[in-house]
């Protein structure tokens, strides 16, 4: 690679996109290379295509047009393209959460075999929170809790349950600025309608709905589907496993899970392991049945299962380019169009399995929850029957895998910082008040071929946790820093400051611990709000030192978690471009300075990892200030 840009940071990455080259297979840089350039007004958010009329464009270098045909200006141009992405995202994680619920109800009427109550804590949690009387027999109280659960997309008045567990303050807030979010789906669609033409023409006012829509996705519709994936499929228990392209096996049937709803791969899981299928596999050749996952399914089936991730985002691709997946599965959300022509130079088959994400020319195996396992054993088989058809001349698989740990929930942390005999936030907060650990940040998000793979999330990381800052990490952004090793309790010693070594040595976790996928943001949300009812450290979430960060991000979702962060008072960062604002100096100043006094956290954009940790430890030490807190112990 001398003399080239570098892509990626990661070896495995690197070798495969080698391989493409060599081979004329044209990967998500390729086609980043082919739209240069990119459109300036999109760039900066100023092309307008909501009407017919247009499009329309403002000139930001003030000479040419300053309004589209209806007069709309660059900050109400710009503000309604960035509502809109928002309501998108807020739309593709909630839409995931109905899906689980619905499964939920399913199981309640007797209609879904595959799946029961893995956590019956859970479920009677749940089903105070929802005010269901506990002393029913359990299929009443688990019809009751998914009927309630499915109201809440559909409300139309009051506030969705889970804004209860947010700080008393917080609350207040939000109802002052109007911006309590009611029902799930009210508010995707109140923000699309108020974005059309002609509705809502001031900046602001728009942040304001973008703001109620986010919120609905973080304490909505994100957070019922974190939780009842936790109560269906079991909530996650700290995990080893293993990490990179290397996990794929040479002399086995290799099955990759892609996408983001777990209820399907789950069942994958147990599919992998029937003994029909491991018959069929050794008939067909193979040693046996190796399952793997890429993105967010990826993350789902590590935390439950400690089944090994192929790779984040970007490694989709270059999984297929190993010539080594016989069956690659995926259901909805971050998966590339492109896969198919990718797999069309392989053996492998690509297939889907939701109505709602088809492929032209890609057979689809519809999932159902009514005969969920039946439906994964014939995706597993499809694969076994395909292991023939592998050119082994063909198959190059990376060497690099890295070891890791996952599933910290917000009760695992509880418990094991607390001790094994009152599970507590105390220690952790103590640790903070005391200077030994100086805050949190949350490092999320996404991999975008504009910034040099796995290089931002580990750059930031690994500043931040020399600063003795606790890292929790969720998405793609928890896959790069885990084939960085970052993601093992060893990474203490390496790199992470005293304080934090100390705590990380005392109780054996990681640095940086993974809560999970992109929903599971919402553990975040609930963890740090029981920080703040533990005490010490204010009474509200804004006044906890803690930042987040997405600095690798593509995805309208990851502007959703941004914003609902923000929302619920956390300063934010994210690389690259303010979400193609630029062209509306005044909603970019609004994001990134105005929002602060209103909702206690605001936005910040850097693209220099280096940068984004120096803001993000000097906002922790201004919270930790305002708190009186200790100097920092070994400073
Ligand atoms: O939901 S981090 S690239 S996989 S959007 Fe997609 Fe981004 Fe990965 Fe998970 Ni989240």
């Amino acid at each position: 690679m001398e003399g080239k840009k570098i892509k990626s940071i990661d070896l495995a990455t690197q070798e495969m996109l080698e391989r493409a080259q060599k081979e004329n297979i044209k990967t998500s840089w390729d086609r980043l290379e082919a739209q240069q350039p990119q459109c300036g007004f999109g760039q900066l958010g100023i092309c307008c295509t909501v009407c017919s009329m247009g499009p329309c464009r403002i000139d930001p270098f003030g000479e040419g047009a300053q309004a589209g045909v209806c007069g709309a200006n660059a900050d109400t141009i710009a503000a309604r393209n960035l509502g809109r992405k928002v309501a998108v995202g807020a739309s593709a994680h909630s839409d995931h959460g109905r899906d689980v619920a619905h499964t939920l109800l399913l199981l309640a009427e007797g209609k879904a075999h595959d799946y029961g109550i893995a956590d019956s804590n859970k479920l009677k949690e749940l089903a105070l929170e929802f005010a269901i009387d506990t002393n029913k027999a359990e299929e009443v109280i688990v019809k009751e809790l998914a009927q309630k659960i499915l109201a809440e997309f559909g409300r139309q008045e009051g506030k969705l349950t889970f804004v209860k567990r947010a700080p008393k303050k917080r609350q207040d807030i939000w109802k002052k600025l109007g911006i309590v979010p009611r029902g799930i789906d009210r508010e995707v669609v109140e923000l699309l309608h108020t974005t059309t033409m002609g509705v809502d023409n001031d900046y602001k006012n728009i942040i304001n709905t973008s703001l109620r829509c986010a919120l609905s996705d973080g304490w909505g519709g994100s957070m019922i589907a974190t939780d009842l994936q936790d109560m269906i499929l079991g909530s996650p228990q700290p995990v080893r496993g293993k990490v990179n392209l290397g996990v794929l096996k040479e002399d086995y049937v290799n099955i990759v899970v892609h996408g983001h709803e777990p209820v399907l791969s789950e069942m994958a899981v147990k599919a992998s392991k029937d003994p029909e299928l491991l018959k069929a596999a050794k008939e067909k050749g193979a040693k046996g049945i190796n399952l793997a996952g890429i993105c967010c399914t990826a993350n789902e089936v590590l935390m439950r299962h400690g089944i090994p991730v192929a790779g984040n985002f970007l490694q989709q691709e270059l999984a297929i380019i190993t010539g080594a997946v016989e069956v690659m599965m995926v259901d909805v959300q971050c998966i590339m169009p492109a896969l198919q022509e990718i797999a069309s130079c392989f053996h492998t088959k690509l297939v889907t399995t939701s109505p709602k994400a088809k492929f032209p020319g890609v057979s689809q195996i519809e999932f159902q929850a009514q005969n969920a396992y039946e439906i994964a054993k014939k995706i597993i088989k499809l694969g076994v029957d395909n292991f023939p058809n592998r050119n082994k001349e063909r198959v190059n698989i990376p060497r690099q895998e890295m070891d890791l740990v996952a599933g910290f929930t917000k009760d695992i942390v509880h418990k094991i910082l607390g001790g094994k005999y009152r599970a507590s936030y105390q220690p952790l907060n103590d640790a903070i008040i005391q200077g030994r650990l100086r805050g949190l940040a949350g490092v999320v998000g996404c991999n975008n071929p504009k910034q040099k793979h796995d290089y931002f999330h580990t750059a930031l990381v690994k500043e931040l946790i020399k600063k003795d800052v606790l890292v929790l990490q969720t998405g793609c952004s928890a896959i790069a820093c885990a084939k960085q090793g970052l993601l093992i309790p060893e990474a203490a010693k390496e790199y992470a400051g005293k304080g934090l070594q100390e705590i990380c040595e005392a109780v054996g976790i990681p640095p940086v611990l993974h809560l999970g996928s992109c929903v599971d943001n919402s553990r975040i949300l609930t963890a740090a709000s029981q920080v703040i009812a533990q005490g010490g450290l204010g009474d509200d979430l804004c006044d906890i030192p803690a930042a987040g960060a997405a600095p690798e991000w593509m995805s309208e979702k990851a502007i959703t978690i941004g914003m609902y962060f923000v929302a619920s008072g956390v300063f934010t960062v994210f690389g690259a471009s303010p979400f193609a604002t630029l062209g509306s100096p005044k909603l970019t100043e609004y994001l990134c300075a105005g929002l602060e006094e209103e909702v206690g956290g605001k936005f910040a954009f850097s693209s220099d990892p280096s940068e984004m940790a120096k803001i993000m430890i000097e906002h922790i030490d201004k919270k930790r200030q305002a708190l009186k807190l200790k100097p920092m112990m070994y400073e």
